[in-house]
């Protein structure tokens, strides 16, 4: 259990950050504990496994890989321990290998958006959206990048180094700067947390000032997304909710008291209407934001009820 509460304190910390590698690490922290759980009650079994699902769900709230990731890896049906144990290990496993095969997919479906001399905004830090702008590169296409600051946790400093170190053209910009920037930019990338059923994308804070900066000067808009940063309960009504974070990552708590009474408002992410989006590319096709209900249906098997 021990590993497991390790895990998921680095995501909550964002030692672990971006949805996709969250998911990944929730994936093999649940395959390790369940690997050495040692009960031979499969009530006990499935009490144990179930709370530490829930540990790892609790983490962080917005990223919609952390549930879908638990349940895809974590998903059983059998009557005894030695079953149950053995389908999640065989689950979480193949969770983990398809989260990589997804990446590199993406890569290459996105890579056909760009074209040599293309210039791209990127905002955060996304693997998704990263291996977009590398898969191009790599194809020999001249590719410049914009990678904004992304304030208060400056991910885009992340984004930057990868980008420098793989040898791509790239540009820091404050986020302040990304209006005014718009107009050398062919294509915004991003990447998500969290795709609804009505296709809109909730993605680092700052991520919609993008959208409708690009919306404005007729920029290209895509955001990349691995088929598990889908909402399923999103098409029963559930909202996703944002994550609200710690005032002391905008401003430090000895400077508090210069102002007191000053209220710090530090939400992590926000949501870009599907109107602002003009192509989601996930490693099963690139379509627009309004078939969502297809990839929820098709690849993470929730449907609409049927009356009666
Ligand atoms: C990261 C963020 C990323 C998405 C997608 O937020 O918003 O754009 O998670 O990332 P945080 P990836 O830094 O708060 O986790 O494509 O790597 O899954």
């Amino acid at each position: 259990m021990q590993q497991l509460l390790d895990t998921a304190e680095k995501i909550r910390t964002m030692e672990i950050r971006g949805a996709g590698r969250i998911a990944a690490a929730a994936a093999r922290a649940l395959r390790d504990y369940v690997e050495m759980l040692e009960t031979s009650s499969f009530e006990e079994f499935v009490a144990k496994v179930e709370k530490a699902k829930s540990i790892l769900i609790e983490t962080r709230p917005t990223a919609v890989s952390l549930p879908n990731a638990v349940m895809l890896a974590g998903s059983y049906d059998a009557e005894t321990v030695e079953e149950a144990r053995s389908q999640i290990l065989d689950n979480a496993t193949e969770f983990i290998r398809n989260a990589d095969t997804a990446l590199d997919n993406i890569g290459e479906i996105g890579a056909k958006r760009l074209r040599d001399g293309d210039t791209v905004m990127t905002h955060c830090n996304s693997h998704a959206a990263l291996a977009i702008i590398k898969t191009a590169h790599k194809q020999g296409k001249r590719i410049k990048v914009y990678a904004t600051e992304s304030r208060p946790r400056r991910q885009g400093f992340i984004t930057i180094k990868e980008l420098s170190d793989a040898g791509i053209d790239t540009t820091l910009i404050v986020d302040s700067a990304v209006r005014y920037t718009m107009k050398n930019v062919d294509t915004v990338i991003v990447g998500a947390d969290s795709i609804t059923v009505n296709g809109a994308l909730v993605n680092k804070i700052g991520t919609s000032q993008l959208a409708l900066a690009a919306h404005e000067a007729r920029v290209n808009f895509i955001s990349a997304a691995e088929t598990y940063k889908f909402s399923p309960s999103t098409l029963f009504g559930d909202l996703v909710e944002i994550e609200e974070r710690d005032p002391e990552e905008v401003i430090p708590s000895d400077k508090l008291g210069d102002i007191p009474g000053v209220k710090i408002s530090n939400p992590a992410f926000d949501v870009t209407p599907s109107e602002y989006i003009d192509l989601i590319v996930t490693e099963a096709g690139a379509f627009p934001p309004q078939m969502a209900y297809v990839i929820i249906k098709e690849h993470l098997g929730w449907e609409l009820k049927k009356m009666g």
